[in-house]
């Protein structure tokens, strides 16, 4: 082996993890991401995904945004007196090495004010606020409804 290949064969694996670390958004990963299909004329759809974070400090969600709906927050479905309601959650905190999961029948997103029909197949892009942080963007796939349960 020359020198150059010796060179090339220790600096690849750092250039790798560089490259590697620039392409990461943060520490939120966005895992499972998915919208039901609504019926026609819903003006509300719901939102569900996995959130993880892979960093060493917890990280706090406070709103999000999206350029398929005019309005998305964070709620969780709540029973009282056997009737289920939705509240809002203001702030939603992960912590370090922790998931959260939004999922039927409790913490959901809610899309409201839709910009456009949106079919199974098709991808929504959503961004999270972060408290003192960047941003956390993901991709939504729009499933079909059969089987999926709405709150
Ligand atoms: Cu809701």
């Amino acid at each position: 082996m020359n020198r150059t290949a010796r060179t090339l064969r220790v600096l690849l694996p750092v250039l790798a993890l560089l490259t590697g670390a620039a392409a990461a958004e943060g520490p939120v990963a966005v895992e499972e991401a998915w919208i039901p299909q609504s019926p026609p004329g819903m003006e509300m759809m719901a939102g569900y995904a996995t959130f993880h974070n892979r960093g060493t400090g917890p990280v706090t969600i406070t709103g999000a945004a999206s350029p398929a709906f005019g309005r998305v927050e964070l709620h969780r479905t709540v029973h009282e007196g056997g009737m289920a309601r939705m509240k809002r959650v203001p702030h939603l905190r992960i912590e370090a090495g922790g998931r959260v999961r939004l999922e039927p029948g409790g913490l959901h997103l809610m899309l409201m004010a839709p910009r456009r029909r949106l079919a199974p197949g098709d991808e929504v892009e959503i961004t999270f606020t972060t408290a003192g942080g960047r941003g956390v963007q993901a991709r939504f796939t729009v499933r079909p409804r059969n089987g999926a349960h709405h709150h």
